[in-house]
């Protein structure tokens, strides 16, 4: 028998059920994907993207609408063994020429409506080729694909060539691109696999909600590559609305999402025992899962969330057991393959119970920063455990708990936003002094922006109007919730900031 390429599509393609005309994609609008649809469909966007003749290790950046031609120009890009570089919908200009100038996409794909400052970013980048794709099946990729075959080998990579780069933003400097090798991805959703329990279709098969966006590591990778390793179908949200969620809900067995998914489905009077009676699993990562949510999920619904713990550079580390005890306020033990250890200020192990620095290696840990050697060989101890920048504590049975982060970042909604990007933006604001952005507690997003901002000598600022500026120029969920004009920063002895006190003082307002 021939062995199977290292290429993560092939590996996907082979766990496709054998009934290639059974549905594989529902969409809320109620179209219907077969698997042969999603084969056909990447196999015609994986030739057309090959007939444009691109060096070998292009990206093919993408910024669009959540839709299943999206997925299929991802399943397209892995399998022509080009890199794909998913954009958040929500970057604006300046983002969105800093991804561009770092990663010289050679192709670019993005909504039809941001085509023209879009455009004018990726051509000043050097792309050669920028089409769009709405979410409603127009845009000039699917127009020039047509005529493609929808026949297509698929590329023959190595597990440690790179297939995807994620964007992470950086608590000091720019954002740095993750680079995700299909060795990462597919060792990964392998372990997966088995830790949750996926069924096969044999076994009845599972139906996953994906309710998530597709340019991050959840929705794009620990949902998808899930259900597609285990041949089970997609209820495909065009968006995350809790009601569409509980009418879906009799016909699903898992639900992955965010903290804030949890508390707005909460939310919802209609959430009860009997219409998640068929679910088997509900997932939860990306951000810390209050005790009271996980609490009153098991209340409403008789289910108890597992929850998970991962991150761009690595996928998923840890996980609460599928059969066993999921402890709420932990992440669970490591996973298989994974060696995680907590450490202190010197790099030593803690002693069990004691808090430090959570640190990984495994087939999982990504291939670099693209193009940043320097500041890879930052984040990596010299014996090869990546620094995860999270503070945790292993208990005696090897669950972690995650107590804090040495990065100063704030996770909203299960979006990052790192007060450094922030701060240098308000800080080149006309008539401000100095800022700091800090994360208070929020019912909603876990966690929210709260920016203290120090106005020049003589200048009066309007925190009103702060606001609407970063508005215009930053992702809106980085934009803080709020804004306050102080006359001065607290400081400690050696002159830094004290964000603590700020986050005290401001989280009650
Ligand atoms: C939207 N807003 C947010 C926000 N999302 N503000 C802070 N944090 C967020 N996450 C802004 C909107 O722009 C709007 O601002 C206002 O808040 C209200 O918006 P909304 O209508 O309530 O937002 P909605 O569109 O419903 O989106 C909320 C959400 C979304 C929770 C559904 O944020 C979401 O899909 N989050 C999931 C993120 C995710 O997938 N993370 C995975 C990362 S991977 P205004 O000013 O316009 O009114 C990762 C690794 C791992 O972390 O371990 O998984
Ligand atoms: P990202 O860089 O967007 O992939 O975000 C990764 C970060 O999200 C991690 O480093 C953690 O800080 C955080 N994270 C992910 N899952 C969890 C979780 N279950 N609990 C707490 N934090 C989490």
């Amino acid at each position: 028998m021939s062995e199977i390429s290292s290429n993560l599509y092939a590996h996907l393609r082979q766990a496709f059920p054998a009934d290639l005309d059974a549905i594989a994609v529902e969409t809320d609008a109620g179209q219907l994907y077969t698997w042969r649809d999603l084969d056909r469909g990447s196999a015609v966007l994986a030739n057309f993207l090959q007939s444009l003749d691109l060096p070998q290790g292009s990206r093919i950046a993408v910024q669009v609408e959540k839709s299943v031609e999206a997925l299929m120009l991802y399943l397209a890009t892995l399998r022509a063994g080009f890199v794909f570089l998913p954009l958040n919908t929500a970057y604006q200009s300046a983002e969105i020429g800093y991804f561009f100038d770092n990663a010289e996409p050679a192709v670019v794909v993005c909504s039809a409506h941001n085509f023209a400052w879009v455009s004018t970013l990726a051509f000043k980048a050097g792309t050669r080729c920028v089409l769009t794709l709405n979410d409603d099946r127009t845009g000039s990729l699917l127009e020039r694909a047509v005529h493609a075959s929808d026949v297509h080998a698929v590329a023959d990579n190595r597990a440690d060539d790179v297939a995807v780069i994620i964007y992470t933003s950086g608590t000091t400097g720019r954002s740095k691109g993750a680079m995700l090798t299909h060795g990462n991805m597919l060792s990964n959703a392998l372990v997966l696999k088995d830790a949750w329990g996926w069924r096969s279709p044999a076994q009845g098969g599972d139906v996953l909600i994906h309710a998530l966006p597709i340019f991050h590591v959840h929705g794009l990778f620990v949902t998808i590559h899930g259900a597609l390793l285990n041949g089970s179908k997609m209820i495909w949200l065009a968006r995350f609305d809790p009601k569409v969620v509980l009418q879906h809900l009799p016909y699903a067995t898992v639900f992955m999402g965010v903290p804030t998914l949890y508390v707005r489905l909460l939310g919802e009077p209609g959430l009860t025992k009997g219409l998640a009676k068929h679910m088997r699993l509900f997932i939860s990562g990306s951000a810390p899962l209050l005790l009271d949510t996980f609490k009153a999920w098991q209340v409403r619904t008789g289910h108890t969330i597992l929850e998970r713990y991962g991150m761009s550079e690595t996928v998923m580390l840890t996980s609460n057991p599928y059969q066993g005890v999921r402890r709420g306020g932990t992440v669970g033990p490591a996973l298989p393959g994974v060696n995680l250890r907590v450490t202190d200020a010197h790099g030593a192990q803690v002693q069990t119970g004691c808090i430090g620095d959570i640190q990984v290696k495994g087939p999982n840990v990504f291939a670099g920063y693209w193009r940043m050697p320097e500041r890879t060989a930052e984040e990596f101890t010299p014996d090869g455990f990546f620094k995860t920048g999270d503070v945790g504590t292993l208990d005696h049975d090897g669950y972690l708990t995650i107590v804090g982060r040495s990065k100063d970042l704030i996770i909203s909604g299960g979006y990052n936003v790192y007060p450094a990007e922030l701060e240098s933006f308000i800080n080149d604001l006309p008539g401000v002094a100095e800022s700091a952005v800090v994360g208070v507690p929020h019912a909603d997003f876990g966690e929210v922006g709260v920016a203290v901002v120090v106005a020049r000598h003589g200048v009066t600022l309007d925190p009103a109007q702060i606001i609407v500026r970063l508005k215009s120029c930053v992702a809106n969920y980085k934009v803080p919730k709020q804004c306050h004009v102080v006359a001065e920063l607290p400081r400690n002895a050696m002159g830094k900031v004290q964000k603590n006190l700020l986050r005290s003082r401001f989280s009650a307002a």
